[in-house]
C-alpha cells in the first residue's frame, strides 16, 4: 500500500509566503486523495502493489491498458506530490557550487536559468508542473508536464518539480500564479536538488 510521505516541516512553517491552510489541504487532502485512489486501482493488481511508484511510472507499458491512464494520473499525483515536499524547506538554502556549474554549464548562467524556469512555470495552460530534470545524456533542462504527468515516464530524473495547479495556490493567490511562483522560488531546498542529480535521493515513499 502507499501513503502519505512525513512532511520535515509544520503546515504553518512556510507563512506567509505558502499559508498553513493551503498546504494541510494539499497535503491531507490532495495529495492523500491520489494515494488513496492509487491503491484502490491497485487493489485488483496486487502484483503490481509490490512495485515502487517510481518503477511503476517509469515504464508504463508494465502496467494493464485497463488500469494505465488511472495509474499514470493517481501514480503521477503521489509521486510528484512527494516530490515537491521534499524539494522545500522553511530554512536557508542557497545553490553550493557544483549545482551552480552546472547550471551555468547548461543554461549560460542562474539568472538564466531562474528567468527560463519561472516563465516555464507561468506558461503552463491550465494544470500541471514545471521541472528542473536530469536527461538521458546528463545534462538539465526544465520541462512542463500536464496533469499528474511525471518527468520519470519520459527517461527524464525529477530533480525540481513546482505545481502549478490552482490547488497549490488559490487560496492565498487567487489568480496570481507569478506570485506564488516568485514565493516558491525562495523555499526550494537546493541540496535535495543536487542529491537528486547525483542520484542520493529518490523521493521514495514510505513502503509497508
Ligand atoms: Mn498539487
Amino acid at each position: 500500500m502507499h501513503q502519505l510521505p512525513n512532511l520535515p516541516y509544520g503546515f504553518a512553517d512556510f507563512e506567509p509566503k505558502i499559508d498553513a491552510q493551503t498546504m494541510e489541504l494539499h497535503y491531507s487532502k490532495h495529495h492523500q486523495g491520489y494515494i488513496t485512489k492509487l491503491n484502490e486501482v491497485l487493489a485488483s493488481h496486487p502484483d503490481l502493489l509490490n512495485l515502487s511508484i517510481e518503477d511503476l511510472l517509469r515504464d508504463l507499458s508494465k502496467v494493464p491498458e485497463e488500469i494505465r491512464t488511472a495509474v499514470n494520473n493517481f501514480g503521477g499525483g503521489h509521486l510528484n506530490h512527494t516530490l515537491f515536499w521534499a524539494n522545500l524547506t522553511p530554512e536557508e538554502s542557497t545553490p553550493d557550487s557544483a549545482l551552480r556549474e552546472l547550471i551555468d554549464l547548461n543554461f549560460g548562467s542562474w539568472d538564466k536559468f531562474q528567468e527560463e524556469f519561472l516563465k516555464a512555470a507561468n506558461d503552463v495552460f491550465g494544470s500541471g508542473w514545471v521541472w528542473l530534470v536530469k536527461d538521458e545524456a546528463n545534462k538539465v533542462r526544465v520541462i512542463k508536464t500536464k496533469l499528474q504527468d511525471n518527468p520519470i515516464s519520459e527517461n527524464h530524473t525529477p530533480l525540481l518539480g513546482i505545481d502549478v495547479w490552482e490547488h497549490a495556490y488559490y487560496l492565498n493567490y487567487q489568480n496570481r500564479r507569478a506570485d506564488y511562483l516568485t514565493a516558491i522560488w525562495s523555499l526550494i531546498d537546493w541540496g535535495v536538488v543536487e542529491k537528486r542529480f547525483y542520484g542520493k535521493e529518490g523521493g521514495r515513499d514510505s513502503e509497508d
